[in-house]
């Protein structure tokens, strides 16, 4: 427990003892021990929050954006000096293998720089106006409280993606991670509340830690003018509903069902990489992991017996330990999706080539699995996303093919497709190739980089976060019309002589 203690003491936490009912307690998924508690947040806690904010607020969006982003940069500061920390603290509280929680790190760094370019190019439009000496603008002015729900896959990065940008365009966050990482949120607000003493700007980012009555809390609530939320379709569907109802605004991240087309022409040596890491890497525990394959027929062989010879050589195990490729799963739970999933690929005439097994030790661990799949249309699990490393493998007859079932299921994020034809890639990337809000060539499905926006269609529920213009969703658009003659001449020609 060397780790755990030396992390909680050089990011400063404070843990609470109590496992009573009010604690948020803290689970390492590769031993299953308890890693610590955090106190939960009450009704009294959340409505302190939110004045917190709203009176932060009067005063946040009166600063010139620049000024908003010294806060941003500060954080990106501290983060980089706690790189080490943070990046160990993700990889005890969610399993994720040590370079992977550094680069979650570095997400987050690098979405706080890119808020900081922001700042200073929150830009809106000049337009010719039909009248004489009138002028027309387009202006972005700060919304308010943004409720942001998070995920436990992503556990700093996707607040980051949320909070950098929001703060810059002159909004306050309230924060409500997921119950399954209260010290990795409480580690981040522990760097934010050191930044926001500095630059006079308590209120700024609020955090309130504990289940989905916070959540269902900040979806109701009127003063939240935007709630952003990452996690289930079944969830986003009802938080969707609920901040429609009072004709807020909602920013979705739900699920993906991520697949690689790989053609005949493809350079199956980066293919299988890429396939292996969407699949494997995080354990299957991105929304944007790999989970379906389309392989040619002229290729499958060949790509399987290469699939198959990469799985072999991913080692399983304490996610901080060198050579590690897979840690475990987040929970119980998650493995148990996992048998399921499988005894249904089984049951609807799957057959496992390697894997398939949760693993004899503590921890919730499991192997990697990959399916070998009939025709997906008679393949219903292969429809449905499931948290772990399985990957599903379809052999398919022509593009036409693949497209058309890459494109059959409910989810809409992430697609990629291997190809060495411009043909292929332009089809996949055109108005009836991927349908998904992220379309690679020759690269993975997992793994985007900040700058661009980052969501997608359908179930995944069309939200667009981090970089592109993802920060016009954090403000309010308004429309300017000014008239510098001396007449009042009316639109459309329309005459009101008084
Ligand atoms: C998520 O899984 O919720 O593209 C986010 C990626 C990461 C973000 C994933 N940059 O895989």
């Amino acid at each position: 427990m060397a780790n755990r203690d030396d992390v909680v003491k050089q990011l400063g936490l404070e843990l609470v003892d109590a496992g009573g009912a009010d604690a948020v307690v803290s689970i390492d998924p590769t031993t299953g021990q308890r890693l610590g508690a955090v106190r939960a947040a009450g009704a009294a806690d959340y409505e302190a929050a939110l004045t917190r904010g709203l009176t932060r607020f009067q005063d946040w969006r009166l600063r010139p954006a620049p000024q908003r982003a010294e806060l941003v940069r500060d954080l990106a500061l501290l983060l980089r000096q706690h790189k080490a920390a943070l990046g160990e603290l993700i990889s005890l509280e969610v399993g994720k293998i040590r370079s992977e929680g550094l680069g979650e790190v570095q997400e987050m760094i690098d979405i706080c720089d890119f808020a900081l370019g922001l700042s200073r190019q929150l830009c809106g439009l000049t337009i010719a106006s039909e009248r004489p000496a009138h002028r027309m603008l387009e202006q972005w002015h700060p919304l308010g409280v943004v409720g942001i729900v998070t995920a436990f896959n992503f556990p700093m990065a996707v607040w980051a993606w949320n909070a950098a940008l929001a703060a810059v365009c002159g909004d306050v966050c309230v924060w409500k991670p997921s119950p399954r990482t209260p010290l990795c949120s409480l580690a981040v607000h522990t760097l934010c509340q050191q930044t926001m003493q500095r630059h006079d700007a308590d209120g700024v980012f609020g955090l309130v830690q504990g289940g989905a009555d916070l959540g269902a809390a900040l979806a109701a609530d009127r003063r939240v003018p935007l709630v952003s939320f990452t996690g289930s379709v079944a969830v986003g569907r009802k938080v969707a509903a609920t901040v429609a109802q009072r004709l807020g605004r909602s920013l979705l991240e739900l699920g993906g069902n991520n697949a690689i087309i790989v053609c005949a022409d493809a350079d199956l040596d980066l293919a299988v990489r890429a396939i292996t890491f969407g699949a494997v890497g995080t354990a299957g525990q991105r929304c944007t992991s790999t989970r379906r394959v389309f392989v040619d027929r002229a290729v499958a062989p060949r790509l399987t017996e290469r699939l198959l010879a990469a799985y072999r050589t991913v080692r399983i195990g304490d996610p901080l330990e060198a050579g590690t490729l897979m840690g475990p799963l987040a929970g119980p739970a998650s493995v148990t999706a996992y048998e399921a999933a499988l005894a249904a690929a089984t049951a609807q005439g799957g057959r496992i080539l390697c894997g398939g097994k949760r693993l004899d030790r503590p921890g919730f661990f499991v192997e990697p699995t990959i399916v070998e799949a009939p025709p997906q249309q008679r393949f219903p699990i292969a429809h449905e996303e499931t948290f772990a490393p399985i990957l599903y493998l379809f052999t398919v007859d022509s593009l036409d093919e693949a497209l058309a079932a890459h494109n059959a299921v409910p989810q809409g994020l992430s697609s990629a497709i291997f190809t060495e034809g411009l043909r292929s890639a332009e089809r996949f990337l055109g108005p009836a190739g991927s349908d998904c809000g992220i379309a690679n060539v020759n690269l993975g499905t997992s793994g985007a980089e900040i700058g661009g926006a980052f969501g997608g269609e359908k179930d995944t529920g069309g939200g667009r976060e981090s970089g592109s213009d993802a920060w016009r969703s954090y403000m309010r658009r308004q429309t300017c019309t000014i008239n510098g003659g001396g007449t009042l001449p009316l639109a459309q020609g329309v005459e009101f002589p008084v």
